[in-house]
C-alpha cells in the first residue's frame, strides 16, 4: 500500500560462506541491491569455524571450488588433492577480495529474527545488535552443518580445565603438548583431529557412541600435469559434475554387488580403497545405497581391513560400524585407525559404558570417571535445520518457521517453505545438498533463486510463496526415494536422530543432483510451478 515505506534493501542474505558469497555477485551482477549479515569476522562459513588440527575436505579441491567464473578457475592454484581448512579459507578471501564483496557484508553480526510483514511485502530482519533492516527478499545461506552441538549430558561447566568444539576452534590453535586429552565423538571432525592431536598430546582418550567408516585420504600435492589438464578441460569437466548423483563425476557401475565373484569384489574394493575417494568407494556396485546384502559385502571388507591396521582386536572390533557403509557420512582419513596402535591412545566404547557426566577432573562412564586436563568435543551439529531454526523466523501471520518445523523440516525443493513468502533457502532440508559435493549445489541453488528472483522483477511481482499441495507433493518424493534406500536404518544426522527430541525424517533429497537439477529447470521453466506468484 502507498503508506508502507519501500524495503531498504533488495535482499538480506544471511551467511557469507560458499553460499551468501556467491550470492552477493550474483545479485548484484543482476543490479540488486544486497546486505549480507555474518557471525563470523571474516568470510568462509564453514571454513572460517572448523579449525580444529587435521581439517579437510573430502572431496578434491579441483572439483570443490566455484565454477561461475572461468577467469577464477584459471587462475587459483590449489596446492594439494584434498585442501586444508586454512587453504580454503585462503580460497574463500579471494573470492571475497577478487569480486570486491566485503563491502556489502555486516561481519560480527548474527540475525536474531525475521518477520513478514504483508503489507509492505517484506521481511524486517533484526539483528543480535538490535539493528534492523527490512528487504523484500530473506535467503538463508546459512549452511547444513553450522549450527554446532554438544552432548546432552550433566556437568559441561563443572571441568576445570579448557574445552574445546571442533566448530568453534580459537584462531591461535591449541598445544596440546604433555597434556591428557579426552575426545568426544567420532564423526569427521573426530576421525581428522585424532591422529594430529595424538602426535603432540600426552595422552589422548577417545569416546566414542559410534564408529566411523574411515578411508584413508591419500592426500598429495597436485602436480602440475594434472592441473593443467584439469584446467585445459574445465568447461566440459563442470558440466559432468551438474549432471553427476553427487556433484562429483564417477563412472556408473553397472553391477551387484552380489553378482560378482568373491575375489572380484575383494578386488574392486581394494581399488577404490587404494583410490582415497569416498565416491569411487560408493560407487563400486549399483546396489550398496539399495540393498543390504549388497551392503553388506562392503561392510565385510572394510571390517577386515580396520582388523589389518589395528593390533589389538578388542579395539578393532570396537571401531567396526554395524550400520550399512554409506547411510551415516562416511569419513577420509590421514592414519586414523593406525592411531589406535599408539601408547598414548586409548578407546573407550561407549555402548559399553555410556557418558554419565562431565566432572571437574574429566569424563565420567558409567564404569569409571577419566581424569583429563583438555576436553574436545568433536561433537557435531544440529544438522540442516539448527541454523534455519535458530533464527526467529515468522512468516504470514506470525507463524514460526521453527513450530511449523517441529514434526520435520517440510519445504518444497528445499527452496522455499509454504507460509514464508519470500524466504528461499541455499541447500535446505529436501535438496540434495549435504549428500553432494556442497559446492556444485550451492551454485545450482543460487542461480536458481538469482533466476527467480529476476524473474519477478521482470513481470512486476511482489511475492513468491510455495504452494501447500507443492510442498506436500516434494515431501512425499524426498521420503519416498528414501525409503528405497537404506539411509534410514543409521542414527544419523541425515535424520536428525543426533539430537535428542529432534523428530526423525530423512532430510536430504537422495535422488542425486543431476536429477534435481532437472525438476528445478522445469519448474523455472513452467513459470515456477509450485509457487503462488503475487502482484
Ligand atoms: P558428526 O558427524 O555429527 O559427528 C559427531 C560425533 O559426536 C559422532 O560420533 C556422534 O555420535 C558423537 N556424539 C554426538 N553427541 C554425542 C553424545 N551426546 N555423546 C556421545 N557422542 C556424541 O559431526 P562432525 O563434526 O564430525 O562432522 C560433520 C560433517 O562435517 C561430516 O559428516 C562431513 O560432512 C563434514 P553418534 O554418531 O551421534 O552416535
Amino acid at each position: 500500500s502507498a503508506s508502507v515505506p519501500p524495503p531498504t534493501t533488495d535482499a538480506v542474505v544471511v551467511g557469507a560462506g560458499f553460499s551468501g558469497l556467491y550470492l552477493l555477485h550474483r545479485l548484484r551482477q543482476q543490479g540488486r541491491s544486497v546486505v549480507v549479515f555474518e557471525a563470523g569476522a571474516d568470510v568462509g562459513g564453514t571454513w572460517y569455524w572448523n579449525r580444529y588440527p587435521g581439517a579437510r575436505v573430502d572431496v578434491e579441491s579441483l572439483a570443490y571450488s566455484y565454477s561461475f567464473s572461468p577467469e577464477l578457475e584459471q587462475e587459483y592454484q590449489w596446492r594439494e588433492r584434498y585442501p586444508t581448512q586454512p587453504e580454503i579459507l585462503r580460497y574463500a578471501r579471494h573470492v571475497a577480495d577478487r569480486f570486491d564483496l566485503r563491502r556489502d557484508i555486516v561481519f560480527r553480526t548474527r540475525v536474531a529474527a525475521a518477520t513478514w510483514d504483508d503489507d509492505a511485502g517484506a521481511w524486517l530482519v533484526r539483528t543480535e545488535h538490535g539493528d534492523a533492516v527490512t528487504a523484500r527478499y530473506l535467503v538463508m545461506a546459512t549452511g547444513c552443518l553450522s549450527a554446532a552441538k554438544l552432548p546432552e549430558i550433566p556437568g559441561l561447566d563443572a571441568f576445570q580445565g579448557a574445552t574445546y568444539h571442533t566448530a568453534h576452534w580459537p584462531h591461535e590453535g591449541v598445544d596440546f603438548t604433555g597434556r591428557r586429552v579426552a575426545l568426544i565423538g567420532t564423526g569427521s571432525s573426530g576421525v581428522q583431529s585424532i591422529p594430529v592431536i595424538a602426535e603432540q598430546a600426552a595422552e589422548l582418550t577417545v569416546f566414542q557412541r559410534t564408529p566411523a567408516y574411515s578411508l584413508p585420504a591419500r592426500n598429495r600435492p597436485l602436480r602440475p600435469e594434472e592441473i593443467a589438464a584439469r584446467k585445459a578441460d574445465y568447461r566440459a569437466y563442470r558440466q559432468a559434475q551438474r549432471e553427476s548423483a553427487a556433484g562429483i563425476p564417477v563412472t556408473p557401475p553397472t553391477r551387484s554387488a552380489l553378482e560378482v565373484s568373491a575375489a572380484e569384489r575383494d578386488a574392486i574394493f581394494e581399488a577404490a580403497w587404494e583410490s582415497g575417494s569416498l565416491v569411487n568407494l560408493l560407487s563400486t556396485f549399483t546396489d550398496l545405497a539399495t540393498d543390504q546384502a549388497a551392503n553388506d559385502t562392503a561392510k565385510r571388507w572394510i571390517h577386515g581391513k580396520i582388523h589389518e591396521l589395528v593390533a589389538d582386536p578388542r579395539v578393532a572390533a570396537d571401531l567396526c560400524p554395524e550400520y550399512p557403509v554409506g547411510t551415516k557420512r562416511p569419513c577420509l582419513d590421514t592414519g586414523y585407525y593406525e592411531t589406535y596402535n599408539r601408547e598414548n591412545v586409548h578407546l573407550v566404547n561407549l555402548r559399553r559404558t555410556p557418558l554419565v557426566e562431565i566432572t571437574e577432573r574429566g569424563v565420567r562412564t558409567t564404569e569409571r570417571e577419566h581424569a583429563a586436563d583438555v576436553i574436545v568435543y568433536a561433537t557435531g551439529f544440529d544438522a540442516m535445520t539448527g541454523a534455519l531454526t535458530g533464527v526467529d523466523i515468522r512468516g504470514r501471520d506470525g507463524v514460526s518457521l521453527r513450530e511449523t518445523w517441529r514434526a520435520g523440516p517440510r519445504t518444497y525443493l528445499g527452496i522455499g517453505s509454504a507460509g514464508f513468502p519470500n524466504l528461499f533457502m541455499i541447500t535446505g532440508p529436501g535438496s540434495p545438498s549435504v549428500l553432494s559435493n556442497m559446492v556444485v549445489s550451492i551454485e545450482q541453488h543460487v542461480e536458481w533463486v538469482a533466476g527467480m528472483i529476476a524473474h519477478l522483477r521482470e513481470q512486476g511481482l511482489r511475492t513468491a510463496e510455495v504452494t501447500a499441495q507443492a510442498q506436500d507433493e516434494w515431501v512425499a518424493h524426498v521420503n519416498e526415494i528414501a525409503r528405497h534406500t537404506l539411509y534410514p536404518k543409521a542414527n544419523s544426522w541425515y535424520m536428525g536422530a543426533n539430537v535428542p527430541g529432534k523428530t526423525r525424517v530423512f532430510m536430504p533429497y537422495a535422488g542425486g543432483v543431476g536429477a534435481y537439477r532437472k525438476k528445478c529447470d522445469e519448474v523455472a521453466a513452467r513459470g515456477y510451478e509450485g509457487f503462488a506468484l503475487t502482484v
